[in-house]
């Protein structure tokens, strides 16, 4: 069964853009995953194709109308998740990644101007997502990378190289630092340890850096990473503070 991705937007354009190239484009034209981007002005029922309107009590910018966007979810009515990209959304996870990649697939909503009436995301049960603390124009570059995030997990895309990167992240830490060919260049030189052939010791030293990152840039993972490792087997006294 392929996995299913339905996009509801103004600008059907945008797809499938960057997931048309590369890890996305090539299991898209193998048939791993469907793309289909459909314009919400088809579902506008008036001669001017109106698909917005001003906000009730006033104020800045224009609103999706409910019973448009009802419509165009009504289209591609199953059993997928819908769900509403939107700055006001729950921050995007890696967690939440893989619960939609395990599925049939997703319907995503994407907003424009000041968003779309509140009414329709709580009668169509919509799951509100962002994916940062930013604002975009449009939901779609958010769409774009909630795809690009489910779909290299879909069985077969990546291989196994992708389930041992899984595992790195699922560890909940950033990844440690890659170094390649030319063991120096310009002056620098990459560590002595991974040019050992010491296989432990690389294993050690790429634990103590992956520790260091995430201490210095995130330290609301590395909390996290200490939460879940207390009392575990895994806990390693050479990365703890
Ligand atoms: Cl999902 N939409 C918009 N418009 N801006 C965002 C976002 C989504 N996530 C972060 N910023």
């Amino acid at each position: 069964m392929t996995w299913r991705a339905t996009v509801l937007t103004l600008f059907p354009e945008m797809f499938p853009g960057p997931l048309g190239l590369s890890l996305a484009g090539r299991a898209l034209a193998r048939g791993d995953w469907s793309l289909e981007a459909r314009d919400i002005r088809a579902h506008a029922a008036d001669r001017h194709r109106t698909v917005d309107d001003t906000p009730f009590g006033g104020g800045a910018g224009m609103v999706m109308r409910p019973d448009v966007v009802d419509a165009a979810l009504d289209a591609c009515g199953d059993g997928r998740p819908a769900v509403y990209l939107t700055p006001r959304g729950r921050l995007l996870t890696q967690a939440m990644v893989r619960r939609f990649a395990a599925g049939p697939g997703v319907v995503l909503l994407c907003g424009r101007y000041e968003g779309v009436d509140q009414r329709v995301i709580e009668a169509r049960g919509l799951t509100e997502i962002s994916i940062g603390d930013y604002v975009l124009s449009g939901g779609e570059p958010a769409a774009l990378v909630l795809l690009d995030a489910c779909v290299r997990l879909l069985p077969g895309v990546m291989g196994a190289a992708a389930s041992a990167e899984e595992e790195s992240f699922a560890a909940g830490l950033l990844e440690y630092p890659h170094y390649t060919r030319p063991a120096e260049w310009q002056g620098r030189r990459v560590p002595d340890v991974l040019l050992s052939g010491h296989h432990a010791e690389v294993a050690a030293w790429r634990a103590a850096e992956a520790a260091r990152v995430t201490r210095e840039r995130r330290p609301d993972l590395w909390q996290a990473h200490l939460t879940a490792m207390q009392g575990t087997a895994i806990a390693d006294p050479a990365v703890t503070p």
